[in-house]
């Protein structure tokens, strides 16, 4: 093989990986990976506007597909600008290889220009942050990196300083082989059998779903056929498990809907499936559970924990599911599906009063449109903030359709970060990025990206001229609201002038025309909808503090918290119960 330099060497690494983008800034430093990239046919360099957007994007790219993506930041700031979106990327599991550019050598530890210093900076953000000193250590730093970012789903960081990059590497490669697919984890016998020992003791079981049921939609649905048990969700668990469910009892949490709060407290036996949900104030303490989880390390760090099972949720039930008997009474699912589905019904109203005509227009009925609008395969980004809120209640998942957002880390921002990766790895797939004016604005540079890459992403703008969701997080907290507005902009105007397709929105008649006509536009788009601050949204328990600090600030204010086409779910759901 000719000759190659370090940061040849590197990219070849990754490519091989299956590494097809590496998105960031160019710098000093950065140059002989930059040039390497430039050389490769196999890989793209995206030029992105702000680093944070190249993270977001990588991290976007590798929780759609499973796969290994990547970014890139130069010495000092340009790293440093990366650091928000590797921690979002970490915390999703999502495996990204970030290459920090680090000053010359020689240096280093001198307080330098820009000087960081990189392995240290990441490393809580990484299960991997090492430095490439000298050029033989590169085939196994980088090929270390790859399998912690893929092994233990994840962010790893090779730093190298500008000078290194340049040398020439060693001439093999190492040739060892990367790790692209996961395996299955089928738990121990002795769980099983205790799980199945509690499964057939109990009368009421619950299910409480999370992202490890991806892939296992069919086996739960199974199983809670089988132990007739309602089944609940998690934010992160919509996607895998809301669809053709009918033990849908809905979602628990700050944003949660139906009955699944009540599901969980009333049974005799929860059993948390993948699920790391952060709310212990959700979770039952005086009521029998059983966890499943992947990783050892969440059984039992939020609630109690009766049964701990380590393993995948899909292996976990089909070796369960034969060893437990059948269960023939419903009374308890077919209660709880009722309560849902009066939940929902009790909600819905609050919403749909007179919403065609509301000014300004109500954020509630953007999303219930956006989702009558959005394509089958269509991939949500999902800003955080209120659109958090609107995406849970108002999205229908169909197992085709997928939503991501910053759901662990809770960054803003991330959306339109997000749908940039996804457009580049999905290019025949619909990309819609539901924005708050925040979060847009904080890294709005990089509409620029969408315009110069003429990515047919369609921006939503929930344009509330205020930081809404911290807005109500004050009156809840017994805070007078303070900061959280914004002066009116016309971001259509902002749009329009940086060459993309775009509209503002004022009326509420006027919504699904200018969703239609940004979804069907073949280039970026931004449909800039201006929102009523004050439509609320409380989720279904909040304690009594909480709920007094509300009251005392909100007489006035309307609250609401529709859940969109999931009520006609809950109603076929309730039809299909079989009669006595
Ligand atoms: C980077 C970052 N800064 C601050 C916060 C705190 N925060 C959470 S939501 C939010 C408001 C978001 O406002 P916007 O994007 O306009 O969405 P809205 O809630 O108004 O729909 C803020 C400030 C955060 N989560 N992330
Ligand atoms: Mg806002």
């Amino acid at each position: 093989m000719a000759k190659r330099t370090v940061a040849e060497q590197l990219v070849d690494l990754l490519v091989r990986a299956g590494v097809r983008r590496l998105y960031g800034v160019v710098g000093d430093a950065l140059n002989p990976v930059t040039d390497a990239v430039r050389r490769n046919a196999a890989i793209d360099w995206v030029k992105v506007r702000h680093e944070e957007t190249g993270a977001f994007a990588a991290g976007a790219e590798a929780q759609l597909s499973g796969h290994l993506a990547a970014c890139a930041g130069s010495s000092g700031p340009g790293h440093v600008h990366l650091i928000n979106g590797l921690y979002d990327a970490h915390r999703s599991m999502a495996p990204v290889v970030a290459v920090a550019a680090h000053i010359p050598s020689a240096e280093i530890g001198t307080a330098y220009f820009q000087e960081t210093h990189p392995d240290r900076l990441f490393a809580e953000c990484s299960h991997y942050s090492e430095l490439i000193s000298t050029p033989e250590q590169t085939p196994r730093v980088v090929t270390t990196a790859i399998q912690h970012a893929v092994g233990r789903s994840g962010v790893s960081v090779v730093s190298v300083a500008g000078d290194v990059a340049g040398q020439d590497a060693p001439s093999r490669d190492g040739d060892v082989a990367v790790v692209t697919e996961r395996p299955a984890v089928r738990p121990g016998d002795a769980e099983i059998a205790e799980l199945a020992r509690l499964v057939d003791e109990a009368e009421a079981i619950t299910l409480f779903c999370g992202r490890g049921t991806a892939g296992a939609h069919d086996e739960v649905m199974e199983f809670a056929e089988r132990v007739k048990a309602p089944v609940g969700h998690a934010l992160r668990g919509k996607d895998w498990i809301q669809y053709d469910n009918p033990f849908d009892v809905g979602m628990s949490g700050l944003l949660g809907y139906g009955a699944a709060y009540e599901a969980m407290h009333e049974a005799d036996l929860l059993i948390l499936l993948g699920t790391d949900f952060p709310y212990t104030a959700f979770l039952p303490d005086d009521v029998r559970t059983a966890q499943v989880d992947i990783l050892a390390e969440h059984l039992g760090r939020r609630s109690r924990l009766d049964v701990a099972v380590w393993g995948d949720v899909r292996e976990t039930l089909c070796a369960l599911i034969p060893r437990v008997r059948e269960k023939t009474d419903r009374r308890f699912l077919d209660r709880m599906l009722k309560k849902h589905a009066d939940a929902l019904e009790g909600v819905v109203t609050a919403y749909t009063r007179d919403v065609e005509h509301h000014r300004p227009i109500h954020p509630e009925y953007v999303a219930a449109i956006l989702d009558e609008e959005a394509a089958d395969d269509a991939v949500f980004t999902v800003d955080t903030g209120m659109c958090n809120v609107w995406a849970a209640r108002y999205l229908s998942p169909n197992g085709r359709r997928r939503m991501i957002g910053s759901f662990t880390h809770g960054s803003m921002a991330n959306a339109m970060p997000q749908a940039i990766g996804a457009q580049l790895l999905h290019p025949g797939r619909q990309v819609i990025s539901m924005s708050g004016d925040g979060g847009f604005s904080m890294l709005m540079g990089d509409l620029l990206t969408l315009v110069e890459y003429d990515l047919p992403v369609t921006v939503v703008l929930f344009d509330n001229s205020s930081l809404g969701m911290v807005d109500l997080e004050m009156m809840v907290g017994g805070f007078p609201p303070y900061a959280t507005t914004y002066p009116h902009t016309d971001y259509a105007a902002i749009a329009r002038a940086a060459g993309a397709h775009a509209v503002r929105v004022e009326d509420p008649r006027d919504v699904r025309d200018a969703l239609r006509e940004g979804l069907a536009h073949s280039g970026p788009s931004l449909v800039d909808v201006v929102t009523d601050p004050n439509a609320l949204s409380i989720p279904p328990r909040i304690t009594g503090r909480q709920l007094a600090g509300f009251a005392t600030t909100t007489s006035k204010l309307v609250l609401s918290g529709g859940v969109g086409r999931m009520v006609q779910l809950a109603r076929s759901n309730l039809r299909n119960i079989p009669r006595p």
